[in-house]
């Protein structure tokens, strides 16, 4: 009655043998061999505001070519509200922070062709010398390594529904146990088990704010039933508590959801119906474990008719401009 998760049997079969890739041993343990964009780098070192962003939304969240056009959007909002854009993805096994147009370009185009990398991917891609787009956990992860403390997306993964029984719950919570990064979203999908999701976060002692609302935001709604644990109205609210976090050096993450701006959150009732529908769908044709969420996000995009792109698409650029202000609040206060 709920879906089911098998073990890697089946992705195991399809790999291949481990043919390993020349590693650089030119930087320290834990850096990872990362390649930070030069400006990416210089406004770290300069004490510069600067926004990570994920690459598993450009390519398993988005269909060619909305998502290299949404991607484009993304970083120029982030510039316009005077942060440094670091797209994050690993290419040829080397985890990069900061995207040029043309590999951003690459990346949008491969699609569900680029192997989706959450953290237990890593080792594998890298090793293999593999392109991977990186989930909302590795994304944490590299930008933590990078030094980049505020992170921008669309949606959380979470605890799914039936997640009691099946486990599934995405490396996304863990991540935000233990990595510190702050992620601006929009909340996390009602395809997922929300209120096990805050239950979960608060287990792993992730601190999460809503935006601006007493609820927390379930991404195509600026409702999901359940109250926010907290509550910010402003940029400097936000980067204070990260400050808060790092001065303490609690370690973990930190969930800042934005609802949905208004004007977009009326398609809200059909892409409920959709999501449902969807479920049902996943259930039935047995999708199981990486592949449930990239099937519940191109489901509802088909069942909608392209009103939940559009709205996915200008949630993004909304938490784009809250996430490019936290950030320049928190450079401000260094
Ligand atoms: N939710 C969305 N859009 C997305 C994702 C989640 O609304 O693109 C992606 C993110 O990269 C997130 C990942 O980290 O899916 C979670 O996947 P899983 O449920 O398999 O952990
Ligand atoms: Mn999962």
């Amino acid at each position: 009655s709920h879906l089911t998760i098998t073990a890697d049997r089946e992705s195991l079969q399809t790999c291949q043998p481990l043919e390993l890739a020349p590693t650089s041993s030119a930087q320290p343990a834990g850096t990872g061999g990362l390649v930070v964009a030069a400006e990416v780098a210089a406004a770290l070192a300069a004490g510069r505001p600067v926004v990570a962003l994920e690459s598993t939304i450009i390519s398993h969240g988005m269909p060619f070519p909305q998502n290299l056009e949404t991607a484009r959007q993304v970083e120029a909002v982030v510039r316009a509200h005077g942060a440094t854009p670091a797209t994050i993805a690993v290419l040829g096994g080397v985890p990069h922070v900061g995207l040029t147009p043309s590999q951003l370009e690459s990346l949008a185009r491969a699609g569900k062709a680029v192997r989706k990398v959450s953290r237990r991917d890593l080792p594998l891609v890298m090793a293999l010398g593999l392109d991977g787009a990186t989930t909302v956990s590795a994304t944490m992860l590299l930008a933590a390594r990078a030094g980049i403390a505020v992170f921008v997306t669309g949606g959380i993964g979470g605890v799914h529904r039936g997640g009691e029984a099946t486990m599934d719950i995405s490396a996304d919570l863990t991540e935000l146990g233990r990595t510190p990064v702050a992620v601006v979203c929009a909340g996390a999908k009602s395809v997922l088990d929300i209120p096990r999701t805050l239950e979960f976060l608060e287990t792993q002692g992730v601190c999460v704010a809503a935006y601006g609302a007493d609820e927390f935001p379930a991404f195509f709604t600026r409702c999901s039933g359940c109250r926010a644990p907290a509550r910010v109205d402003t940029p400097a609210q936000a980067a204070a508590m990260i400050a808060a976090s790092q001065k303490l050096a609690l370690g973990g993450g930190m969930v800042l959801a934005v609802p949905i701006p208004d004007e977009q959150a009326a398609a809200g009732a059909a892409v409920e119906r959709a999501i449902s529908q969807a479920l049902q769908e996943a259930e039935q044709r047995g999708v199981k474990g990486s592949e449930v969420t990239p099937f519940l996000l191109q489901r509802i995009q088909e069942l909608t008719g392209g009103r939940s792109l559009e709205a996915n698409i200008a949630l993004v650029k909304n938490n784009a401009a809250v996430g490019a202000r936290v950030a320049a609040a928190l450079a401000a206060l260094r």
